[in-house]
């Protein structure tokens, strides 16, 4: 199987009002995601066992090998930036009745969870993600997860939202300001009408 870069739901201008602008879109997606998927279909055309298999199995088999780091690093930043533009819309930062009713059931509220969304991409040290993540007990809860890592690897759930806490996601429109490109992402960008329809398939 070859990967392509999935194009963006929306056009690399349409976030610049909301805080993020066309060169961070045109970088981001252009060329650091597509940089993930030209070099795992590098490393995957190589590796008769990895030809042919799906993205999750590609992952699953990697974690954790250190003689397949590249490939799970490739992999896994492939998958969780597919994730994260569908995390991203023109209309962001509003939630749907029906997820509202979930994080205040699981959290206590929506200003709790972003609270404790927020703690989390800040508490990640370095480059990583931060997510909300619908657990196998049925329960919604936040991780994070360092440079490549990804619930795909741990299989602790479906990933219902996320956001890049790596600094090339932040750095062209907060410089080092990784709270207000968070709190940027809650109020402005974070698509919960995404985040709802996962949960309503799940
Ligand atoms: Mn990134």
């Amino acid at each position: 199987m070859t990967f392509s870069l999935p194009s963006l739901p929306f056009s690399p201008g349409a976030l610049a009002a909301r805080g993020m602008c066309q060169e961070t879109l045109e970088l981001h997606h252009g060329k650091h995601h597509q940089a993930y998927v030209t070099a795992l279909n590098g490393l995957v055309d190589k590796n008769d066992v990895l030809k042919g298999k799906s993205l999750e199995d590609i992952i699953r088999l990697a974690h954790g090998r250190d003689d397949l780091a590249p490939v799970f690093n490739n992999a896994g930043q492939h998958w969780n930036h597919s994730l994260f533009w569908n995390s991203l819309s023109p209309e962001g930062g509003g939630v749907p009745g029906s997820l509202e009713k979930k994080l205040t059931a699981d959290f206590g509220g929506v200003d709790k969870f972003k609270e404790q969304f927020k703690a989390a991409a800040l508490g990640q040290f370095g480059s990583g993600w931060a997510w909300l993540i619908l657990g196998t007990e049925g329960r919604l809860k936040i991780t994070k997860t360092g440079n490549a890592g990804t619930p795909v690897a741990t299989r602790e759930g479906k990933a219902l939202l996320v956001i890049d806490v790596w600094e090339h996601a932040y750095y062209v429109d907060f410089r080092n300001r990784r709270a207000d490109f968070v709190d940027n992402f809650l109020a402005k960008l974070a698509n919960f009408e995404f985040a709802a329809a996962q949960l309503a398939a799940a």
